[in-house]
């Protein structure tokens, strides 16, 4: 799109500032499409964080030990916790919380594909621990360099927190692999379902990503979705021979050149059909966040008239 004539030294100035490696923040002019791609991926990422909270939490009553309740319980509220921090960063953008709410429940914002897939068994959430957390720490570390200066400091902390909601799910794995032949076979079997949807998290190949050119000119993104596939394939082969398990890639080989793990073909189909709705969860988890957002109704309506009752007497002392 053209820039109009008196905002193209604003859009230089701007860009420089992005060259020379600093922070863009909330009061800073910024082009509306810079504004637009951030309050697009950050909501996308807010409402992953809590649809995520879905396929765990649905294990919370059912996990194996007292010990096991205590992480998965920690290792849910903080996905809450990461919903609400990057809600608000979105907020510094000028949009309403309740209105990024309202698209994800009308299906007009995305949340990340990975959580459509239903949590089977309780290998499930070790697996999902394992990979579906270190694939967002391998894209979350490299967010945290982001040019917007409120997206860069969440994931600071958030990649702390991911960092232990790896470890529990890889130690939940590797003690289901250590252990009987069954709980082996447990772990394979989810490894097996969710490997590929895993991979697919990092989004479209780059011949086919339309957002990534100006993400990447603007360093929100700062590697592209096949660098950070690549370098999260590469990280956990030797995690997944550690443990034992196979990945369900039989082209999965390692190139010595380039010390990559090359691997299969992505069924890119299978993506956008649960990008359309039609993987197995779209309906449950839309259907639980409504349910959600219906039950709260009347927490939204006393905070309100709280608010209101608190106005009103600051007015009254006030005149
Ligand atoms: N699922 O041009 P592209 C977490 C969409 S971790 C759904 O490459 P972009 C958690 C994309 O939005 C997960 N949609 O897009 C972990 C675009 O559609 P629109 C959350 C996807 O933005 C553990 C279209 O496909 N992490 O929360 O350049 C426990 C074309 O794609 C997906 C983040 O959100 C997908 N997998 O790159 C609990 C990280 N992939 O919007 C919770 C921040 C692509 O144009 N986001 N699409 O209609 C990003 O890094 C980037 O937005 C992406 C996509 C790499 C995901």
């Amino acid at each position: 799109m053209p820039v109009p004539p008196d905002e193209s030294a604003l859009l230089a100035d701007f860009e420089a500032r992005i060259a020379a490696g600093e922070s863009i923040e909330p009061k800073d002019w910024m082009p509306e499409r810079y504004r637009k791609q951030l309050t697009r991926m950050m909501s996308q990422h807010a409402h992953s964080e809590i649809v995520g909270m879905l396929p765990e939490g649905n294990w919370i009553t059912r996990a194996p030990s007292l010990r096991r309740k205590l992480s998965l319980l920690a290792k849910v509220q903080d996905e809450a916790g990461h919903g609400l921090y990057i809600y608000c960063g979105t907020e510094t953008l000028g949009v309403d919380r309740h209105e990024l709410n309202a698209q994800l429940l009308d299906g007009r914002a995305k949340y990340s594909s990975i959580f459509n897939y239903p949590t089977l068994t309780w290998a499930d959430v070790g697996v999902v621990g394992w990979l579906v957390d270190g694939a967002a720490i391998v894209n979350q570390t490299v967010l945290a360099k982001a040019s917007y200066g409120p997206y860069a400091r969440a994931m600071v902390r958030i990649c702390k927190e991911e960092n232990f909601h790896k470890r529990q799910g890889y130690e939940v794995c590797m003690v289901l692999a250590k252990g009987t032949p069954e709980q082996k076979a447990m772990v394979q079997d989810a490894v097996n379902r969710l490997w590929w949807p895993s991979l697919m998290m990092f989004g479209p190949s780059d011949t086919n990503s339309p957002n990534s050119a100006e993400l990447l000119k603007w360093r929100v993104k700062r590697k592209t979705n096949d660098e950070l596939r690549q370098r999260f394939i590469n990280l956990t082969v030797p995690q997944a021979i550690a443990l034992g398990i196979t990945l369900p890639d039989p082209d999965l080989k390692l190139n010595e050149e380039t010390g990559n793990w090359e691997f299969g073909e992505i069924d890119w189909s299978e993506f956008h059909a649960v990008l359309k709705g039609e993987g197995p969860c779209n309906h449950e988890r839309i259907a639980a966040r409504q349910k959600a957002h219906d039950d709260g109704a009347w927490v939204r309506a006393a905070a309100t008239a709280y608010a209101e009752k608190q106005q009103a007497r600051k007015s009254t002392v006030a005149a």
